[in-house]
C-alpha cells in the first residue's frame, strides 16, 4: 500500500497543532508518516510537541537547533521522509477526515495530486463545512487539470500528494534563502516537469487565516519589505533558471508584475520606502521579459521602464504623479472613498480646533453612556469649549443645544479631521488616521464579562479582521476609562493598551447616584409613558456574535414568553424590553400593549435602569453598572453553555460569582419574581462582594474627575 509521509514544519504554533494533528490522526486513510519538523520553536511549542509525541507511534519529531525558515524545514522533511508520497502540511491547518483517501483514491499514474483548500478563521469543530463536508463524501467527484497553464495558477506546495521519487531524482528542494514564498521555488520544477496535475475537489484541507496578525503572525502576514525583498530574490533564482521554458516565464513575469501592481506599489505610497527597495526593484525589472511588457498597461510600463534604465530620478517622479493619479481615482469611486481622501489630503491639514470637542456614542446611534455624562459635565464647567455630537440621525433635543452632524456626512469628516478632542465610547472607523495634536478620549462601554480582542481565541463575529482592526484603533486612544481594578487589568491584556487609564469609575453611573430618588424616578417614568404605580423589570440581553444578518447587524429572537409573563405577573408588573443596539430586528410585541414595551432605541440606558426594579440580563455588561442601585438582577441563561464555551468566553465563573441566580425557562424567571424579596436576600453575602469588586470605584463623581484629568479647565 502506498505510505504518505506527512511533513509539518512547527514554529511556535502551540495553539492550533493540537487540532492539526488530530485531523491528520483521525485521517480514514492510515498509512502515513508524520514528520513533525520544530524549527526552534519556543518551549511551551516544544512541550506540546512532545506531549503529542505520545498519541501515536506515526508521528516522529526532528528538532532543528535554530529556526531555519520554512523552506529549510521541509527539506529536512524530505531529507527524512520514508514513504511513497510527501504531503506538506502547515502547523495551524488541519484536514477534512477522507482528504488523504480521495487523493490516494485517484492519483493512480500520476506524479503529483491536489485538493482543494477552503479559507478558514475558526477551528475544526466550529468549521460548519468541516463538519458537513466530512460526513458526505463522494469519491467520484474529481477532475484533471489536463491544461498545465491552470495548475500554475496555485503556487501553494501545500496539500499535494507528491512521488518522492520524483522530487528526489530531480532534487526538488525549497528554497533556504526565503522566509516567505518559498512554496514557488519548489512548486514551479515540479510543475515544469508535469503534463497534468490531477485535482480532487472534494479532498478538503483547511487553511486557517490567523486572526491575530499581531501577537502571533503567520509568515504571509510579515512586514511588507521582508515580503518583497523574498519575492524578487526567488523571481530572480526562478527567472535564471527556467529562462528557456517559455511557459515558466510567462508565469514568472506575469506573477511578478502582479505582485508590483497589488504588494508593492501600495508599498510605494509612502514616499521614503523607495530607498528600501530601489535596488530590488531594478533587479527584477532588468529580468522582465521586454516583449510582455510592451504588453502590459500604459502604466504599468511608464513605471517599470525607468526601472528597466535604472533611472532613479525619473522613476520616483512617474511613481509620485501616478500614486496621485492613483488617489484620485480611489476617490472617485465612492463617496466615502472620496471623503476619506478629502480627510488625509485637505481636512486634516487645516488648523486645529484648539477648544472643540466631537462626542459619540455607540457609533452615533444615541445620546448616552459615558459620552453623555461628560458631556453634561463639561457643558456646565466648561463655557469655553465647543461641544459636536455626532448622530446616525441628528436632530435631538439635547441640553445645551450642541452642534449636531451626521455620521459619514461631509461635515463630519471635516470636524473629525479639526476637532482637537475625541470622546468616544466604541471603536472610530480605522480610516481616520491620528493627526498630530489630537487628543482621543475612550471611555468603552462596560465592565468586560465576555472575552474581548486579543484574550478571543476563535473570532464568530461578522468581521474575521477584528483583532487587527482593533489593534489599529486602540493605537489611537490617548486615555481609556476603566470602571474598576478588574477591568484595567483585562483592558490591559485585551486590548494591549499601556497609555493612560483612567481609573475614576464610569461616568454613566453618576445619575444612579445623584438622580435615585422618587422625584426623578416618577419624573421619568412619566417621559417613558409608563405607568408610575407599577413595578419595572428591565429585560436587557446582549447579542450573539454569530446571529447575524451582516457585519454590525445582528438579530436576536426573543425567549422569554411574555404571554406567561403577563398572565402571572400582569397584575403588579411591566416589562421593558431593551435590545442591544446591534440588534438590528424589531420586535413585535403589538399584543401585549400596556404590559410590555420595547424601548430598545430609547437613549439612555442608565434611565431605564432608575425606574426598574429588577433587571433580568444575559451575559450583557449592564449588571455590572445595575449592581451599583443594589436591586435584584437575574441572568436568563437559557444558551449558556454555547455563548460561554464557544462563542466568547468569560473572564469571571458567572456560577459562581454574580449577584443572582442563572435561569433557563420563563416559569424560573416567573417563580423568582414572585419571590423576589427571597430571593434577593440569599444573594446578600454574593451581592456584597461582586459590589466591592466591581462597582467601590462609582460614586457619582467620575464624569468630573474624568473632565478634569483630560481637559485644561478655567480655573
Ligand atoms: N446596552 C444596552 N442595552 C442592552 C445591552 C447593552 O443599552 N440590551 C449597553 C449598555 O450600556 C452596556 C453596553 O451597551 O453596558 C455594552 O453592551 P454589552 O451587552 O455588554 O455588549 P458589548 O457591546 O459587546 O460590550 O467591555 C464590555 C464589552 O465590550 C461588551
Amino acid at each position: 500500500m502506498n505510505k504518505v509521509s506527512i511533513i509539518i514544519p512547527v514554529y511556535n504554533t502551540e495553539e492550533f497543532l493540537e487540532e492539526c494533528i488530530f485531523s491528520v490522526i483521525r485521517q480514514s486513510y492510515r498509512n502515513f508518516e508524520i514528520l513533525l519538523i520544530n524549527d526552534g520553536s519556543a518551549i511551551s511549542c516544544k512541550n506540546k510537541i512532545n506531549e503529542l509525541l505520545e498519541v501515536d507511534d506515526r508521528i516522529k519529531v526532528f528538532q532543528l537547533k535554530e529556526r531555519k525558515g520554512v523552506g529549510a524545514a521541509r527539506n529536512y522533511g524530505i531529507e527524512n521522509a520514508t514513504g511513497d508520497y510527501i504531503y506538506f502540511m502547515d502547523s495551524d491547518d488541519y484536514l477534512g477526515e477522507s482528504a488523504l483517501q480521495l487523493l490516494i483514491n485517484q492519483i493512480s499514474d500520476s506524479k503529483m495530486i491536489t485538493g482543494k483548500q477552503v479559507r478558514t478563521t475558526i477551528s475544526h469543530e466550529n468549521e460548519e463545512t468541516a463538519t458537513a463536508l466530512d460526513t458526505e463524501v463522494d469519491p467520484d467527484v474529481h477532475f484533471y487539470q489536463k491544461n498545465i497553464k491552470k495548475a500554475f495558477k496555485n503556487r501553494s506546495a501545500l496539500h499535494r500528494l507528491i512521488s518522492r521519487d520524483l522530487v528526489n531524482e530531480r532534487n526538488i528542494r525549497f528554497s533556504e534563502d526565503v522566509e516567505c514564498y518559498s512554496d514557488l521555488s519548489f512548486i514551479l520544477p515540479l510543475l515544469v516537469n508535469l503534463d497534468e496535475v490531477p485535482y480532487v475537489k472534494n479532498a478538503f484541507y483547511f487553511k486557517r487565516k490567523r486572526n491575530d496578525p499581531i501577537t502571533n503572525p503567520s509568515i504571509i502576514q510579515i512586514d511588507a519589505e521582508r515580503r518583497i525583498k523574498d519575492f524578487i530574490t526567488i523571481y530572480k533564482q526562478l527567472k535564471e533558471r527556467y529562462k528557456d521554458n517559455y511557459e515558466a516565464v510567462k508565469f514568472l513575469d506575469n506573477h511578478m508584475l502582479n505582485f508590483y501592481r497589488k504588494t508593492i506599489v501600495t508599498f510605494l505610497k509612502e514616499e521614503n520606502n523607495i530607498n528600501l527597495i530601489y535596488d530590488q526593484l531594478v533587479s527584477f525589472a532588468t529580468k522582465l521579459d521586454q516583449q510582455l511588457l510592451a504588453k502590459k498597461s500604459i502604466i504599468l510600463r511608464r513605471e517599470l521602464n525607468p526601472l528597466v534604465k535604472n533611472n532613479r530620478e525619473k522613476f520616483e517622479s512617474v511613481n509620485r504623479l501616478h500614486q496621485r493619479l492613483r488617489k484620485v481615482k480611489y476617490a472617485l469611486t465612492g463617496r466615502t472613498k472620496l471623503y476619506t481622501q478629502l480627510y488625509r489630503s485637505v481636512f486634516i491639514k487645516l488648523p486645529l480646533k484648539e477648544k472643540t470637542v466631537l462626542f459619540e456614542s455607540f457609533l452615533g446611534k444615541n445620546y448616552s453612556d459615558n459620552p453623555k455624562y461628560i458631556y453634561e459635565y463639561m457643558l456646565k464647567n466648561c463655557p469655553d469649549y465647543d461641544f459636536i455630537w455626532i448622530f446616525k440621525e441628528p436632530g435631538k433635543t439635547i441640553s445645551g443645544n450642541p452642534k449636531q452632524i451626521k455620521r459619514f456626512s461631509l461635515k463630519y469628516y471635516y470636524y473629525m479631521a479639526t476637532a482637537k478632542y475625541w470622546v468616544s465610547n466604541s471603536r472610530v472607523p480605522k480610516r481616520f488616521d491620528k493627526r498630530e495634536g489630537n487628543v482621543y478620549l475612550q471611555t468603552w462601554h462596560g465592565t468586560p464579562l465576555k472575552k474581548l480582542v486579543f484574550d478571543m481565541k476563535d473570532i464568530h463575529s461578522a468581521n474575521p479582521n477584528y483583532k487587527r482592526d482593533v489593534f489599529i484603533q486602540s493605537r489611537r486612544w490617548d486615555y481609556l476609562i476603566s470602571p474598576n481594578q478588574y477591568s484595567t487589568e483585562i483592558f490591559g491584556s485585551a486590548f494591549k493598551y499601556d497609555k493612560t487609564m483612567l481609573e475614576f469609575g464610569y461616568p454613566r453611573n453618576d445619575i444612579l447616584y445623584s438622580g435615585n430618588d422618587e422625584e426623578t424616578i416618577n419624573g421619568l417614568k412619566k417621559k417613558l409613558g409608563i405607568p408610575v404605580d407599577k413595578k419595572v423589570v428591565l429585560y436587557a440581553p446582549t447579542w450573539r456574535d454569530n446571529d447575524f444578518f451582516e457585519a454590525g447587524k445582528y438579530r436576536f429572537t426573543l425567549q422569554l414568553d411574555l404571554q406567561k409573563m403577563k398572565e402571572q405577573l400582569g397584575d403588579e408588573y411591566i416589562v421593558l424590553l431593551r435590545m442591544h443596539y446591534f440588534i438590528a430586528n424589531q420586535l413585535d410585541i403589538s399584543e401585549f400593549e400596556g404590559f410590555a414595551y420595547d424601548l430598545s432605541t430609547y437613549d439612555d440606558i442608565a434611565e431605564l435602569y432608575l425606574v426598574s426594579d429588577i433587571l433580568i440580563t444575559d451575559y450583557s455588561s449592564v449588571f455590572f453598572d445595575y449592581a451599583n442601585l443594589r436591586r435584584p438582577i437575574l441572568f436568563y441563561t437559557y444558551d449558556l453553555e454555547n455563548y460561554r464555551d464557544t462563542l466568547r468566553g468569560f473572564y469571571i465563573d458567572i456560577e459562581e460569582e454574580v449577584p443572582g441566580p442563572l435561569l433557563k425557562t420563563t416559569d424560573e424567571v416567573i417563580a423568582t419574581i414572585e419571590n423576589i424579596e427571597d430571593v434577593h436576600n440569599q444573594y446578600t453575602d454574593k451581592y456584597n462582594k461582586f459590589f466591592e469588586k466591581f462597582c467601590s470605584w462609582d460614586d457619582g463623581k467620575a464624569s468630573e474627575k474624568v473632565v478634569k484629568e483630560v481637559f485644561e479647565l478655567k480655573s
